[in-house]
C-alpha cells in the first residue's frame, strides 16, 4: 500500500480523484479503459488540459511506479497516448507533467499525469 514518500501521507480515500473514480462528483470524462480513467481538468491552463489518473490507490509517481503491477503500469501508460491521439494531438504535439509529491506543488493526492496541448505552449507550464 501506499507509503508516505511524496510529503503528502497515505492514500485518502476521500480525495477528489477517488470521488471521481466512484462516480460521487462528476467529470468530464475522454476515455477509460481497465486501469486509468481520463478527464478534462476543472481549471484548464491551456486549451486541452485533461488529466489522466490510474484506477488503483497510488498517492504519487513514487507510488504508483513501485506498486502498481505491470499490467496497470501498461494500462495507465496507453490510456495515456490513447487521449492524445484522441484529442487529435499527435500532429501538433503536447505535454505531459505530473507534480510528483508535496515539493512539486502536488494538491491532489492520487497520481496523475497532465496533458496539455491545443497551442503553442511555453517552455514551461506551473
Ligand atoms: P496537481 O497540482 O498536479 O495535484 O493538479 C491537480 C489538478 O486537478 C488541478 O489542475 C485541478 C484539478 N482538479 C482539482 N479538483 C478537480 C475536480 O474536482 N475535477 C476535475 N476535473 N479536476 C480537478
Amino acid at each position: 500500500m501506499s507509503m508516505a514518500v511524496s510529503g503528502l501521507g497515505p492514500y485518502d480515500p476521500q480525495n477528489v480523484f477517488a470521488k471521481i473514480l466512484r462516480g460521487e462528483i462528476p467529470c468530464r470524462k475522454i476515455y477509460e479503459n481497465e486501469h486509468a480513467l481520463a478527464f478534462h481538468d476543472i481549471a484548464p491552463k491551456a486549451p486541452v488540459h485533461a488529466l489522466i489518473i490510474p484506477k488503483g490507490p497510488y498517492v504519487s509517481f513514487a507510488d504508483f511506479s513501485s506498486q502498481a503491477s505491470d499490467a496497470e503500469i501498461g494500462g495507465f501508460t496507453r490510456a495515456v497516448g490513447h487521449v492524445a491521439a484522441q484529442l487529435g494531438l499527435e500532429d501538433a504535439g503536447y505535454r505531459l507533467l505530473s507534480n510528483m509529491g508535496a515539493a512539486a506543488g502536488q494538491e491532489v493526492p492520487h497520481f496523475h499525469v497532465h496533458l496539455f496541448g491545443g497551442a503553442a505552449l511555453g517552455p514551461m507550464l506551473q
